[in-house]
């Protein structure tokens, strides 16, 4: 590894005194309030900063650091239990990978230890050069679903604000923003309106492209929980984990899934099984997705979708028997999809005519990633504008203006390039200047090898800001800045219920590592902006902010006081405006009155004719479509964090691994644990094969933990969302030479 060898030249190291006097007087370089502080008490409480399901971990300190976590069990999310990655939160922190100083690169092109006062001046001066030569919009930003909103609140006002950046987004975009999409074109906000309650409640549960088992462990252990004998059933090409202890697996093609909803939902409205009521009542433009359905009889259909007439009917009849309460939970094999929106909102579609949603059990419901990816959809003023508002809307712009108490001129008035987009200005040299905070870039971007050549061959400045300075990413940077992680900070984050919680500091940050949210007031102050930051000085100030951003909208959580109120309560889902009073089981759904975002607080259906083929065809030289997904419960995409757990590299295997069919593999002639290439029209990785009778013929899965996949992956995206397509390549398998 590039930066792990102290004894490297690369690690002469410099102590300036500047560094010890901006540690020793924080404020003096507009750090803030008050240094890293760890909490005293003997036992604190923080969100788990893996997954969206938003665990609660009671933490115990001596001497106020932590030293060991146990779940909380008196929390409504995981009632006393934790995946392995929960139990193992603190061990990423103590990795003698961590990035403890700035690194700079220097004339040779050797990274060398830096100051922070001269890497925060360096990050001000080359990215205004690049914006004096190239014009404000040559600086872009690529940020993340796992900070604390606080931080990306104060990153995203500090980059569009402060510096007059257009372009940022994060790796959200990768992973919700179909929903994200789907939810605002059919609700009129970005708003999935379930309760984890829900899992317990529902007597027919349907995982479109979910794999909860691996995925969302404690989300599943609700799912083990409810007492109605509930069926459960189980979209996904691949016998999953999940599939496999469900009552119904549905073994579609990939891709297939509008299609396959459609045909549902014309098989519901042919049998008479749709809720005229809450039709009439509550929704809009039903007359024309009736119109629509008619060329979607199952006997047509079921050859595109890889189920039989049958099995069409019956899930349709499963999902739509009356009196039953039916939800729907969608995750990544929906939203990674060229069609993903449409596939989303075909879900939405077969609850809103059944009447499923808003009651116990039901909803259109997407699940979350990231610890919070839904604080980034509400706070990074990436997409929206803070609070979940619009950059092209003047009120809204006004509105925001006059409580940031800034001009409103400095706030964009057009949205934001997406992450492919931006990538795409780099290539075509609009983009010279890049700032990458907490994602892994040059890992999970789609396509890798052509991404990492544009970073590599096009920026100028590339900027990296992490907790490791071993990341992928970060070996490319030009600058890299050491970033505190989950437990050396404070902050709250939203799980997928839309609960928020907080996190606390109960470690040092090694080093002279920073806080994101220091790092980001650092740099401000470098940038000459830092006034404009001046009340922003602690997280909690900021979330006084950011939550008068919400007022009057959907997401309002004005009525929560303070970080106190929420440790209370036990945290609070969204919205919580003024006057809001919290009711016994501390659950709260959307929709129990029907009423939508739409000016006429309507739902929409929303429809359009599926693609014909897949976006990149299996053919003679690529005959098998390439799934990709997560591996185990151990692994956390990229492996920054969980590879650095002794327990938790015991519990997966340690080199990248193909799952497939075994008549496939017969046919080849692989054996089981061989080395096999497998290629793309984008590059070739070996790969050691597992046979797994779980694959369909035709069909690999490669986990995306290791850093090969993307090399493989076809680059297509969804038009109204821009999410990258991950689930579906088109490869070629061979066996190794012998
Ligand atoms: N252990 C662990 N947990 C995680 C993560 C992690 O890295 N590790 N990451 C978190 C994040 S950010 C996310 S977004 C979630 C993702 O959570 P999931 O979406 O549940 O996980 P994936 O494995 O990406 O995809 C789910 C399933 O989609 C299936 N699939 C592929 N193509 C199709 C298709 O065309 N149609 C259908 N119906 N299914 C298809 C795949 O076979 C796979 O089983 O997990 C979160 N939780
Ligand atoms: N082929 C394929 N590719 C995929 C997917 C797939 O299913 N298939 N899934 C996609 C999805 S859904 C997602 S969400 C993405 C995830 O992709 P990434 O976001 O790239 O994955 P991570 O490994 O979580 O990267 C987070 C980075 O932030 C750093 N970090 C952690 N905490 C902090 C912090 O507090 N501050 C700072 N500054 N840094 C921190 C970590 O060390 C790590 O380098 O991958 C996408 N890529
Ligand atoms: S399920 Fe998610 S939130 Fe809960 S402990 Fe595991 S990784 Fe953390
Ligand atoms: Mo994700």
């Amino acid at each position: 590894m590039l930066f792990t060898n102290k004894k490297n030249s690369l690690f002469r190291r410099w102590n300036g005194p500047l560094t010890k006097d901006l540690l020793q007087k924080p404020a003096q370089y507009g750090l803030g309030k008050t240094p890293e502080k760890v909490t005293p008490d003997a036992t604190t409480q923080s969100i788990c900063g893996f997954c969206a399901t938003g665990c609660n971990l009671k933490i115990h300190l001596k001497n106020g650091e932590a030293v060991n976590l146990s779940p909380e069990t008196n929390y409504p999310v995981n009632m006393g239990m934790a995946c392995p990655k929960g139990w193992e939160a603190l061990s990423p922190l103590s990795s003698p990978d961590r990035a403890t100083t700035p690194l700079l690169r220097n004339s040779h092109g050797e990274m060398e230890v830096s100051s922070w006062q001269n890497a925060s001046q360096e990050f001000a001066t080359r990215f205004k050069e690049i914006q004096s030569k190239y014009g404000k919009d040559s600086v872009a930003f690529i940020s993340t679903g796992q900070i604390p909103f606080e931080e990306m609140g104060l990153l995203g006002a500090f980059a569009k604000f402060g510096m007059g950046v257009s372009h940022g987004d994060g790796n959200t975009r990768q992973c919700m923003a179909t929903s994200v999409m789907a939810y605002k074109q059919s609700f009129g906000f970005d708003a999935p309106p379930y309760t984890y309650q829900d899992f317990e409640e529902s007597d027919v549960l349907v995982f479109c492209g979910a794999n909860p088992c691996i995925a969302h462990p404690i989300m599943w252990q609700r799912v083990v929980n409810n007492k109605r004998d509930p069926k459960i059933i189980v979209v996904d090409p691949r016998a999953t984990e999940t599939a496999q202890c469900a009552t119904h697996h549905y073994p579609i093609k990939p891709k297939a899934d509008l299609t396959l909803y459609y045909a549902l939902a014309h098989c519901i409205v042919r049998d008479q099984r749709i809720d005229h009521s809450y039709l009439d009542q509550h929704t809009q433009g039903f007359e024309e997705f009736f119109e629509f359905l008619t060329d979607y009889a199952p006997e047509k259909i079921a050859p595109k979708t890889g189920l039989s007439v049958s099995q069409i009917e019956e899930f349709a009849r499963l999902v739509s028997e009356p009196g039953k309460r039916v939800s729907f939970w969608w995750t990544m094999g929906i939203n990674q999809s060229y069609e993903g929106v449409r596939s989303a909102q075909a879900i939405i579609n077969l609850c809103l005519m059944t009447g499923n949603i808003g009651k116990p059990g039901t909803g259109a419901n997407s699940i979350t990633g990231q610890c919070n990816a839904m604080g980034s959809r509400l706070f990074s003023n990436t997409t929206n504008l803070l609070g979940g508002h619009d950059f092209k809307n003047d009120r809204h712009r006004q509105k925001i203006a006059d409580i940031l108490e800034i001009d409103v001129e400095k706030i964009p008035s057009e949205n934001s390039w997406a992450y492919d987009q931006i990538i795409e200005g780099i290539g075509n040299d609009k983009i010279k200047g890049l700032w990458i905070i907490a994602t892994n870039t040059a890992h999970s971007w789609i396509n890798q090898k052509e991404f990492t050549e544009k970073l590599r061959s096009k920026l100028e400045f590339l900027v990296v800001q992490d907790m490791y300075a071993t990341t992928e990413t970060a070996q490319l940077a030009d600058l890299i800045l050491p970033a505190a992680g989950w437990g050396e900070k404070d902050g709250c984050f939203i799980n997928s219920e839309r609960r928020i919680g907080t996190i606390k500091a109960v470690k040092r940050p090694p080093g002279e590592a920073l806080s994101d949210f220091r790092i980001f007031r650092l740099l401000a102050h470098a940038y000459g902006v830092g006034e404009m930051f001046r009340k922003w000085d602690t997280p909690e100030a900021v979330f006084q902010i950011l939550k008068k951003c919400t007022k009057g909208q959907p997401c309002d959580i004005t009525g929560i006081d303070s970080y106190k109120t929420l440790n209370k309560a036990g945290g609070i889902q969204w919205p919580f405006p003024v006057g809001t009073e919290l009711r016994g089981s501390n659950q709260r759904r959307l929709f129990e009155n029907g009423k939508f975002y739409h000016s006429n607080g309507k739902a929409r259906f929303l429809f359009s004719a599926p693609a014909q083929k897949l976006a990149e065809e299996p053919c003679k030289d690529y005959p098998f479509i390439l799934l990709t997904g997560r591996g185990t419960s151990s692994q956390w995409h990229t492996q920054t964090r969980t590879q650095s757990s002794d327990v938790l590299r015991k519990l997966y295997p340690h080199e990248v691994y193909v799952e497939m069919h075994p008549r496939d593999a017969e046919k080849i002639g692989i054996k089981d644990r061989e080395k096999a290439l497998i290629s793309s029209r984008r590059g070739q990785i070996y790969a050691q094969v597992y046979l797994a009778p779980t694959m369909q013929e035709g069909q690999l899965f490669l986990p995306m933990h290791y850093r090969e996949v993307n090399q493989l992956t076809h680059a297509s995206f969804d038009p109204f969302s821009r999410q990258p397509s991950y689930k579906a390549s088109a490869v070629n398998i061979t066996a190794p030479l012998s």
